[in-house]
């Protein structure tokens, strides 16, 4: 199973895993119940008989191996414990971040391998809890088991940047011994055909980690734009003794984000962003898209003249920011958090579930060129001092971890006079609904809001709007202009649309939503089909009346 769009390693050995595991619904109380066999990745919703199953479940596979291992999950939904041989060897809670453990000197042999996998709002989780989207259930992205020599690359962090009009790069990267001796390496990385730079002979620290940092001129590279995507290879190779030991190889583009004044900057030129909000959900997959279906709806989104998608609302499976990075889509990703009210925000593991997701993101993300924003705390209260606290946290977070690009929230409308955080961000991004949950014109909600804005820690800053649209149920059309029809939603979008993009106040518009997507049980009564039927597609990607308008409105502003 390929996590991503390329090779990631010629040294590193990956041992595959086959598709099929051994499974078994399990009761509140760990006792065995049905059994079946189970793809991963899935969502075990793909499953009829499991299609609204939300419990425990455990999957095992009996896999032979040995020496030094690393076992990489890109994603369990939504809390994993790993075993090996009936010990556990890892925990981790956040359906939507990548985790890893790694085994040193595991005997040569059969092994147990087993993942008891939970999709219940148990009382540890603070950020799956029932919302307007749903919290499916299984081992939903790929799993690799690698094999390690005693030294290996964990990661390398490419940030570009522009100097005396040449590009150059930070490139920081932190690699592991797992023998308790010194020892001393090298490490080269290539990036494209034309670039190598190198670190030159150092010592690793015994049974840890040692951190190298250097600064790289690249004078020749060619920029990554949205009409020229251009992407790198790079390739990382660990020298011991003259002998490669371990590569890591990832793909970058030399571009920056800037923010001046009121403008959102890439390589030094005004954007306008035109985007989509998009879940990860696909009729029967659920949240485990298999990639030709990310392929089609990347199809789908470039050729309705988007140059934008927010990960709406949480970090996305990688090879779907592979494949924005090549087609040259403007990523804003989004740690995980939907809508939570202060008692939400207080509950015990809500600042710590947060930070592992942060820094989980960031630290597998940031070499995508196409991410531009990282963003936070969808609609959550920052309304309130103690809501506050929470934002400044996660801000400060994420610039310590990556201070190259800008960050934003997506804030609740109704909090346009109480609002408390808006000097925190880079870029200030607002949901609004002016035609869909209230009926105020668009011009004069978007004069409200601006005036509000204007008034706080906000003024000044790139405005977006993050979210708009109106709902629509697929196939229901009716020239009565009654909500829920395809009609209504196609009127009501281009009022938006148009009045967005034509205002020079404002750095553009994310579609609340590319495509519709179900929902938990609790938002049932007022979600029609058990859906959020906003999509400009539906949950099959048929074309809603509403795509072909915004469409036209997509190209005819350049
Ligand atoms: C919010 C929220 C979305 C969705 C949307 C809606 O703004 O951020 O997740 O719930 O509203 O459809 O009402």
């Amino acid at each position: 199973m390929n996590t991503r769009l390329f090779q990631n390693h010629f040294v590193r050995k990956i041992l595959p895993l086959d598709p099929v595991w051994s499974f078994v619904t399990l009761n509140s109380e760990d006792e065995k119940q049905k059994e079946y066999k189970m793809l991963v990745p899935s969502c075990w919703e793909s499953n009829p008989e499991l299609a609204s199953y939300k419990g425990k479940a455990i999957y095992s596979k009996k896999i032979t191996f040995g020496g030094n291992i690393r076992l990489v999950f890109k994603g369990v939904s939504h809390t994993a414990y790993v075993y090996l041989d009936k010990e556990q060897i890892a925990y981790h809670y956040n359906a939507y971040t990548e985790f890893s453990v790694v085994l040193k000197d595991v005997p040569y042999g059969e092994h147990l391998l087993e993942v008891k996998v939970d999709n219940s709002f148990h009382e540890e989780s603070a950020l799956h809890v029932s919302n307007d989207y749903y919290s499916y259930g299984g081992i939903t992205r790929p799993v690799v088991l690698e094999q390690l020599d005693d030294m290996f690359i964990k990661n390398i962090h490419f940030i570009p940047f522009m100097k005396n009009n040449k590009w150059h790069a930070t490139i920081r990267t932190v690699i592991s011994n797992l023998s308790d001796e010194e020892k001393n390496v090298s490490l080269e990385i290539k990036v494209g055909e034309e670039h190598r730079v190198s670190f030159k002979e150092r010592k690793l620290n015994p049974d840890g980690e040692t951190i190298l940092e250097d600064t790289f001129e690249f004078s020749s590279a060619i920029s990554y734009s949205l009409d020229n995507p251009k992407l790198y290879t790079m390739t990382g190779t660990l020298l011991h003794n003259n002998e490669s030991v371990d590569d890591l190889i990832d793909r970058v583009g030399f571009r920056e984000i800037k923010v001046n004044g009121k403008d959102i900057l890439l390589n030094g030129e005004k954007i306008i962003i035109k985007g989509v909000n998009r879940h990860e959900d696909y009729a029967e997959f659920g949240c485990a898209i298999p990639i030709e279906a990310m392929y089609r709806d990347i199809e789908i989104i470039k050729s309705l003249g988007a140059n934008c998608v927010r990960t709406s609302h949480y970090p996305n499976d990688e090879r779907f920011l592979d494949l924005c990075d090549e087609y040259g889509i403007l990523v804003w990703e989004e740690a995980h958090a939907r809508g939570l009210n202060e008692e939400q925000m207080k509950h015990k593991n809500f600042n710590q579930q947060s930070a592992d997701c942060i820094q989980e993101m960031i630290e597998n993300h940031i070499n995508h060129p196409s991410i531009f924003v990282w963003g936070i705390l969808n609609e959550c209260v920052s309304n309130t001092e103690f809501g506050r606290t929470c934002y400044a946290k996660q801000f400060e977070l994420i610039k310590s971890l990556d201070p190259s690009r800008p960050v934003s929230f997506a804030a609740l409308s109704t909090f346009i006079g109480s609002e408390l955080c808006l000097d925190l961000v880079d870029i200030v991004s607002y949901n609004i609904y002016p035609g869909w949950y209230h009926d105020t014109p668009v011009k004069d909600y978007l004069k409200t809001l601006k005036d509000f804005v204007n008034s706080t820690g906000g003024a000044g800053k790139p405005l977006l709007i993050s979210e708009i649209g109106a709902g629509a149920v697929y196939g229901f059309r009716s020239n009565n202009m009654e909500k829920w029809t395809e009609e209504y939603q196609r009127h009501i979008l281009d009022e938006q649309i148009t009045s967005i993009l034509s205002d020079e106040d404002l750095s553009g518009v994310i579609i609340w939503q590319y495509a519709d997507c179900r929902v938990d049980r609790g938002w049932f009564h007022v979600r029609p089909k058990s859906q959020n039927n906003k999509g400009l597609v539906d949950i099959y990607r048929r074309e809603k009346l509403a795509y072909s308008k915004v469409k036209e409105i997509f190209h005819s502003y350049k």
